[in-house]
């Protein structure tokens, strides 16, 4: 944990109902996975959410409609920033782990992929943003190697009951233009330095630094409502919009 704050844009992935049975308590409502990201400008080139496997997820009341799948940990932060259907306390209607949210059926704001799904990534930090992660291969490293080795690895997908429509068919969609990288950043930059697993913590370390540095200060948008803009300007465009049309919340931890 830095001294800083870090802000995130909670992003609302919304369930698609008929929901599975271990949810069916939360039939009728609006219930969304919330993903914590710092590229909120990213979310046209969604293919999936991550989730971790054996991480304690619960669903918590927001407000009198709509209920958020997150950590504990998350929840009680958003307690305190308003966000609870109970002043300052988490309401929880249900404990989950990330096993009972493989395979969900979510529509995500702005998502070029009308419904994309959540699938498992063993790197997730549960005590970070929300344990939940939005996943932009062409622009986030992490996310790129992460569902390479899911498309490339029949096995990985059987291990963890994936249905192949929910991997295979999603592509990497150019949504940003950076000189030298091109408009695949992260892939490029995971070939450049041969990157093969998830495992290379220091390796993805530097080829998000890489990445995450010339996309902010020298990226421009191909696509959405602010194409031609540097992605600096269009950042906290993009996510006003988001936040104004109750797409997205903002948090802090
Ligand atoms: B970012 P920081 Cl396109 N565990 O969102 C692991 N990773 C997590 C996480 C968790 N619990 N919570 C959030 N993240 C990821 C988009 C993105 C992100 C792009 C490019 C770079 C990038 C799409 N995934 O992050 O440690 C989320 O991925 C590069 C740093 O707080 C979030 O933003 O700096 C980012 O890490 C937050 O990381």
């Amino acid at each position: 944990e830095g001294v800083q704050p870090q802000e995130y844009t909670l992003i609302k992935m919304q369930v698609v109902s008929p929901f599975p049975a271990k949810m069916g308590a939360l039939e009728g409502k609006k219930v969304f996975l919330a993903a914590a990201t710092l590229r909120p400008e990213t979310m046209y080139g969604q293919t999936n959410a991550w989730v971790l496997p054996e991480g304690k997820y619960g669903a918590f009341e927001i407000n009198d409609t709509e209920v958020f799948i997150l950590s504990h940990r998350a929840a009680r932060n958003l307690a305190y920033q308003r966000f609870s259907r109970i002043p300052d306390k988490p309401s929880c209607l249900l404990e989950l782990t990330g096993y009972d949210l493989i395979g969900l059926p979510l529509k995500s704001p702005l998502s070029f992929n009308e419904i994309i799904h959540a699938l498992p990534m063993m790197t997730i930090l549960m005590d970070k943003g929300t344990g939940i992660v939005t996943s932009v291969p062409s622009d986030a490293p992490d996310d790129y190697i992460s569902l390479h080795v899911l498309k490339t690895k029949k096995a990985l997908r059987e291990k963890f009951g994936l249905k192949d429509e929910w991997v295979l068919p999603f592509e990497i969609i150019p949504i940003i233009d950076i000189p030298e990288f091109g408009d695949k950043a992260a892939e490029k930059v995971c070939k450049d330095m041969k990157i093969v697993s998830q495992n290379e913590k220091e390796k993805l370390a530097e080829a998000k630094q890489r990445t995450y540095l010339k996309g902010f200060t020298e990226g421009t948008m191909l696509v959405g409502e602010h194409v031609g803009m540097k992605v600096q300007e269009a950042k906290p465009l993009i996510r006003n919009i988001l936040i104004e049309t109750a797409q997205a919340i903002m948090y802090s931890e």
